[in-house]
């Protein structure tokens, strides 16, 4: 990796500052991101507070924990040769998979060396005289650098539930984000599971297999369908490995970066005998097909949402044997798909074992984590181990949890109170050379394919940057309206923001997040990247450079 820089005017070194550039975060953004920066010749830090690389994938170690996006489509895509000398196991690899192929490419480029780990950032703050930001860690050591690059993660804040009690559970509890490194054992043990959104549904097919006794906690049950995973053989792994640049070809068209893309029909345009077929396709197939890939109308038109809802409803009433409980389990305030869809693997036939109760916890709400388990307003549960998959303070959390401080000691929380404002995810007004991998309104959907292109846009920004000499960067005020505008408009008559989720920045357990907002970019990757490009390609006459 090249590391000589030739240096412009006013770099960071001859300003004194201790780095080119700081990066948070030593997930798979941060860790592209320092192979690019490195490949400028900059002088960079990776703070990090695991112990290891990965991210998510060093974070989330919670039994059962996997892809629902095709592997092959999720890796790195930038080097060749990684591709070719990585072999993914499975169609939809488990997390100590993945977790392995990122230390993997931490090796291949010799990351670790950049990184600092235990490493926490507990402030940044923009220095307008320097024209750099001061970055502190937990630990009290302050670091400068001329840019400040977060690579923080959408879902990588945890949250616990606003229960009282928590604290005085004597047995084993944990939250899914913050997992054991040397695994929990389940074995005749009484466990509950909180939550039942992609992570606990993943959580509990996995737990029931070798719990004692499984109680499962519902407050909303959510629409799942069948991720048919299955090992690679050898034969598709030498087809996947000739057939790459065709793979990321498809990722770069589709909506969401997805191998799947929306059918071009609508629901009606064909007879109800077709729609059964092609649903019932859609059901046997591996993937986010038939969330990503079904009728276009889908989550845009309320009768076609009604039919291939009423579909899925039929296949939990044929799979779960007691029909109180699959009723339980069909979502009535929402339709399929207007929340991220869970992928199961025979998840509802959890609830035909012995072993397995559910409990609804709209109906009877927990009242109170107790010493020695759970309290409901209708019963008292024991319990050996409380896990909690109560999912994360999406999107904003992980800013909010850093004193994060732009020019004129502008707090981003606060900035950020009304909703996020950000110009296409990646820089905030009056937050000068501040970068974001990842940040809200980007577009999401197949994340890898989301955070090449936001590292590449963000590298060409200071390659351009580095050739002219120029030392700060902020987005322009009707940039950054003109792009939240845009983002208000892609979420305009989607059946999507009219119900509560993280992806409507709803988490009852995070105050000041209790009424749905447009907290996710819902238009196209394409039309996403387009609208980047130009801003590229037109000499970035949208931010201020000086
Ligand atoms: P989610 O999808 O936010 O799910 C969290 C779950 O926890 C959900 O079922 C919640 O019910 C439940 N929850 C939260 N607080 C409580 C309380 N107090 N009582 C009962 N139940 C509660 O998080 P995940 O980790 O599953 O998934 C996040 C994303 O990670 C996922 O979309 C993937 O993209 C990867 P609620 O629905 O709020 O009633």
């Amino acid at each position: 990796m090249a590391l000589s820089m030739t240096e412009p005017t006013g770099t960071a070194s001859q300003a004194g500052l201790d780095h080119d550039a700081i990066v948070i975060g030593a997930g798979m953004s941060g860790m592209y991101q320092l192979i690019r920066l490195r490949q400028l010749g900059l002088r960079v830090r990776v703070f990090e507070a695991g112990t290891g690389v990965g991210g998510t994938w060093y974070w989330n170690r919670y039994p059962g924990a996997r892809f629902d996006s095709e592997s092959y489509s999720y890796g790195y895509s930038f080097d060749p040769e990684l591709l070719q000398d990585w072999s993914w196991s499975e169609h939809f690899a488990p997390q100590p998979e993945t977790l392995r192929y990122l230390n993997h490419v931490a090796d291949k480029y010799d990351l670790r060396r950049d990184i600092q780990f235990e490493a926490r950032v507990a402030s940044a703050h923009y220095q307008d005289a320097t024209r750099s930001w001061t970055v502190t860690l937990e630990d009290g050591s302050r670091h400068s650098s001329r840019f400040l690059i977060t690579a923080i993660g959408v879902l990588s804040a945890p949250t616990l539930p606003r229960i009282e009690g928590i604290d005085s559970f004597q047995g084993q509890s944990w939250h899914t984000a913050r997992w054991p490194k040397e695994g929990v054992d389940f074995t005749g043990k009484r466990v509950a599971v909180i939550g039942t959104g992609a992570t606990g549904v993943q959580t509990i097919q996995e737990v029931a297999k070798t719990a004692g006794h499984l109680t499962v906690f519902q407050r909303t049950p959510n629409w799942c369908a069948p991720l048919h995973n299955r090992p690679i053989t050898e034969e598709e792994q030498r087809q996947i490995k000739a057939s790459y640049p065709e793979i990321f070809r498809r990722c770069q068209e589709t909506f969401s970066c997805f191998l799947h893309t929306a059918d071009p029909r609508g629901t009606f345009e064909v007879t109800k005998e077709e729609r059964e077929a092609f649903y019932e396709q859609l059901y046997a197939s591996p993937g986010f097909g038939i969330w990503v890939g079904n009728f276009k109308d889908m989550l845009t038109d309320r009768a076609a949402n009604k039919e291939i809802s009423d579909f899925a409803a039929r296949k939990i009433r044929e799979r779960v044997k007691d029909p109180k409980v699959a009723e339980m389990l069909i979502p009535t305030n929402h339709g399929f798909g207007t929340r991220r869809l869970p992928l199961e693997t025979r998840y509802y036939e959890v609830y035909n074992q012995p072993n397995v109760l559910l409990v609804d916890s709209k109906a009877t709400p927990i009242e109170r984590i107790t010493p020695t388990g759970i309290r409901t307003s209708a019963a008292e549960y024991e319990f050996d181990i409380i896990i909690y998959a109560t999912g994360f303070d999406a999107l904003t959390g992980a800013f909010d949890r850093i004193d994060l401080r732009g020019a004129d000691g502008l707090r981003l929380k606060e900035a950020w109170a009304g909703g996020a404002r950000t110009f296409m995810g990646m820089m905030v007004e009056g937050f000068p050379n501040m970068l974001m991998l990842l940040g809200p309104h980007t577009a999401l959907g197949n994340i890898p394919r989301s955070i090449e292109y936001n590292v590449d846009w963000v590298t060409a920004l200071l390659r351009h940057m580095q050739a002219k000499g120029l030392t700060r960067v902020a987005a322009r005020p009707e940039a950054v309206r003109a792009w939240t505008e845009h983002v208000m408009s892609c979420a305009e008559g989607l059946l999507t923001f009219e119900v509560d989720s993280w992806m409507t920045g709803v988490n009852r357990n995070v105050e000041g997040k209790q009424t749905r907002t447009v907290a996710r970019y819902a238009g196209s990757a394409p039309a996403y990247r387009a609208w980047c490009d130009e801003v590229a390609g037109g000499g970035y006459r949208e931010l201020v450079l000086d």
